[in-house]
């Protein structure tokens, strides 16, 4: 893959957080947390502890110079517990020492007494309790209990989909160092560099101004580090800024998995009523989510299951209500899809329910229901430019789904002990922040002297590639080389207020951001080349290939010549741009509006087989349709639609998170919780991206890539069925991810 920082990771020369030279006095902080799921703290002393060897402080709640708050949407969570504990987990004191080792080894010399309460881990023992984040929330659309009379058929049901970890390669990691003044510079690993500015700020009791947040890169985010890196860089923020010397916090694997929040698990019921050929009249459906023990960015996921709740379809029928519902688990947060996945997985399994039910494909139920033209989502907004059925259409043309099944079924035929599977997911997203506030970028852009140029935006870059669009961005809107180009470190003192890289848009917004400050300085350059020439309008002065052209011939002026000349007449060579996704809005009040700016489509068909004597499985293949736009790097945009689908298969089928009654996290590393590796990936992927599919929604007419890609993954749940059902027709389908070769083999016999 051609992303400019490959190299660097190939070699090892790319440095994240961890890989920052130690600065002069550095000082290592480690996180004394909660051994109880729910309980009320009696007596925290920690006189002993000061006492250890290496240690230089210990600091708790107490200490806390501004607000013990760490809440964003809602300001329901602690920094450092004081009275209360929630989850297994929750930090309460932050021990400094000389090293990590020795900050550790203080945590028994700690003396703690809770007296436990009993810790509810399920959401709808959580609902019936009523312990809400906020009240039940419900879209609708047309009229479910009048439909259900006209529905030939009608099949109800319960699905459950398991939570998620990240596993980003880089745990949560931050670096604080004071600066002169009562200021301090955290180098953090956050999706959101201002939502840390903004919340160490107020946790530290200062303006933000004092408080600068630098990123180079993250080893990964994927919504891990959207709202969850916070906490990590205001402790050691907290802790520098007390001790007046560098902080370094660095969780390691067990802590970050037992600490951090993960995907939400759902528990939901669905209704789904159909006409004989397949049309969907009427859908209902109540989604409970899991949301953990503090709200974090539970409500705006929650809000994303809603306006995914009928995927690439149109149905006219429409009830889906959804609630938040505490409960005493590490508070679970954005993961790529955001609420999305699990919304769509509880529609296909309804659709696969009333397949069996009228004796008809699955894929007749999907095609017939896809989305059209100028349909109406259940939260108001039309489909434009809709390619749905465009995605559809050609996955069938170059995958030929027909063989695909016939082949499942020779196969099947001629083997007792393998069966096949295959199944088809559409998939439909949208595209922009949900709270419309958040849908601004800016960016700002210096050209040199020399005509090298430094780029700065809110975009971090995660491994996504965005720092490449941004790039491509710029090089293009100016046409010179990229080599040129620069994309600087995630600042908060060079970009303001920004909205943190998620919900597929840091492309989208940041470079869009990005070619506006470039056309700024473009104009000051060709009014100088104008001038240079003479020449009454800037309208016939043009740069390509770092050449100046005049009135369409090419001049003895180059990129290199002009800025230079632009600096001698003293021009500004320097811009600021700025983005404002336009035309987006929401109603809560009435739960309608346009929340996306567009939308992403695409098609995925896949095969697996499955060893009937074992439970195990392999995906055979994956062929996919995908609509990228008009990508700004087509090798990215597939790496992204590969990882999107081996995430979202890890979820599906083997990533599993198992609590002990106590709300322990049984399955805490790497021994425990596997992640899909090379064996379990799919032995085939194609991707297929939609050609002449501009996007007049986005920049240079490409498309949000991140996100979308990981519900093909939802396709493998179903194919997986298929192949055993094939092996036993006689039993009833269940709707339970992650389908771990355990439940498999329950269901063969
Ligand atoms: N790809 C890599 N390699 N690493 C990541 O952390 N995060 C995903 C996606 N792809 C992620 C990734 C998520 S959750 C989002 S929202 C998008 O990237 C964010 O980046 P973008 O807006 O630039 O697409
Ligand atoms: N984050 C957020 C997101 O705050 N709002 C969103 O709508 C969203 N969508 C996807 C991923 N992160
Ligand atoms: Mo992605 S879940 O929007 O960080």
């Amino acid at each position: 893959m051609k992303n400019f920082d490959i190299p660097l990771h190939v070699r090892g020369e790319s440095v994240f957080l961890d890989d920052i030279p130690a600065p002069e006095g550095l000082l290592y902080a480690a996180v004394f947390t909660s051994p109880a799921a729910h309980g009320k703290i009696e007596r925290l002393d920690a006189e002993k502890a000061r006492r250890s060897p290496g240690v230089i402080a210990v600091l708790t709640a107490a200490d806390i110079p501004g607000q013990n708050q760490v809440g964003g949407i809602i300001q329901d969570e602690t920094l450092l517990a004081a009275e209360h504990v929630k989850y297994i987990g929750e930090p309460i004191a932050l021990v400094i020492a000389e090293t990590k080792t020795l900050a550790k080894k203080a945590f028994k010399d700690i003396q703690l007494e809770i007296t436990p309460l009993p810790p509810v881990l399920d959401p709808r023992e959580a609902f019936k309790k009523g312990n809400l984040i906020i009240p039940q929330r419900t879209f609708a659309l047309g009229d479910v209990t009048a439909a259900w009379g006209q529905c030939d058929v009608i099949v109800e049901g319960r699905v459950d989909s398991g939570g998620q970890e990240h596993f980003y390669m880089e745990t949560q990691s931050a670096m604080a160092v004071p600066a002169e003044n009562k200021s301090i510079t955290l180098y953090s690993s956050t999706q959101s560099p201002t939502a840390v500015q903004r919340i160490a700020a107020r946790v530290l009791g200062l303006p933000m101004h004092k408080v600068e947040i630098d990123v180079r890169r993250l080893g990964g985010g994927f919504g891990g580090k959207e709202d969850q890196a916070t906490s990590w860089a205001c402790m050691a923020g907290l802790a520098a800024f007390i001790l007046k010397r560098p902080v370094k916090l660095t969780l390691d694997r067990r802590e970050d998995m037992m600490m951090t929040g993960k995907r939400h698990p759902y528990s939901s019921d669905f209704k789904i009523g159909l006409k004989t050929d397949g049309t969907i009249l009427a859908y209902e459906v109540a989604f409970y989510q899991n949301s953990g023990a503090a709200a974090d960015l539970s409500t705006a996921i929650l809000e994303r299951t809603l306006f995914h709740c009928t995927n690439a379809y149109y149905i006219p029928n429409v009830k889906a209500s959804a609630a938040c519902c505490y409960t005493n688990l590490a508070p679970f947060t954005a993961f790529r899809g955001f609420g999305g996945p699990q919304a769509m997985f509880v529609l296909e399994s309804a659709i696969q329910k009333a397949a069996e039910k009228l004796n008809l494909q699955p894929r007749v139920i999907q095609q017939k229901n896809l989305l059209k033209e100028n349909d109406t989502f259940p939260y108001g907004m039309q489909v434009e430019n809709c390619r749905a059925g465009r995605c559809w259409q050609e996955a069938d043309q170059l995958y030929h789904f027909e063989k695909i099944f016939k082949d499942v079924e020779t196969f099947n035929a001629a083997n007792k002990l393998k069966k096949k599977g295959a199944a088809v997911m559409p998939i439909c997203f949208g595209i922009s922040f949900t709270n419309t506030m958040l849908n601004q970028a800016g960016a700002l852009v210096h050209v040199y002297t020399d005509g090298s140029v430094g780029v700065s935006t809110g975009a971090v870059e995660m491994g996504q590639g965005v720092n490449m669009k941004i790039l491509r961005v710029a090089a293009h809107t100016f046409s010179i080389n990229e080599e040129r180009i620069k994309v600087e470190t995630t600042n908060t003192t060079r970009v303001a207020n920004t909205s943190p890289t998620a919900a597929s848009s840091a492309a989208d917004m940041n470079g869009k951001a990005v070619e506006t400050a470039c056309f700024t300085i473009l104009e000051r350059l060709k009014q100088a080349a104008a001038d240079h020439f003479n020449h009454p309008s800037t309208a016939d002065v043009e740069i390509k290939d770092e050449r100046v052209y005049l009135c369409g011939k090419v001049t003895d002026l180059t990129w290199v010549t002009l800025v230079n000349n632009a600096y001698l007449k003293r021009i500004n060579l320097s811009a600021q741009g700025f983005y404002a996704t336009p035309g987006v809005y929401f109603d809560r009040t009435i739960e309608k509006g346009k929340p996306f700016a567009y939308h992403v489509f695409g098609t995925a068909v896949m095969e697996v087989t499955l060893d009937c004597l074992r439970g195990t499985y392999d995906i055979d293949a994956v062929h996919i349709a995908h609509d990228a736009g008009r990508s700004l790097d087509y090798l990215i945009d597939r790496g992204q639609v590969e990882g999107g689908l081996l995430q979202g298969i890890g979820w599906m089928t083997m990533e599993e998170l198992i609590y002990n009654p106590e709300g322990k996290l049984l399955t805490d590393n790497t021994g425990t919780y596997k992640v899909p590796d090379m064996k379990s990936a799919p032995r085939v992927v194609n991707v297929h991206f939609l050609e002449d599919a501009d996007n007049p929604r986005a920049v240079l007419s490409s498309k949000a890539i991140g996100e979308p890609p990981f519900m093909y993954g939802i396709g493998v749940y179903f194919a997986l069925f298929n192949a055993m059902k094939a092996f036993r027709a006689d039993k009833e389908l269940f709707f339970d991810s992650p389908l771990t070769p355990k439940k498999v083999l329950n269901f063969l016999y």
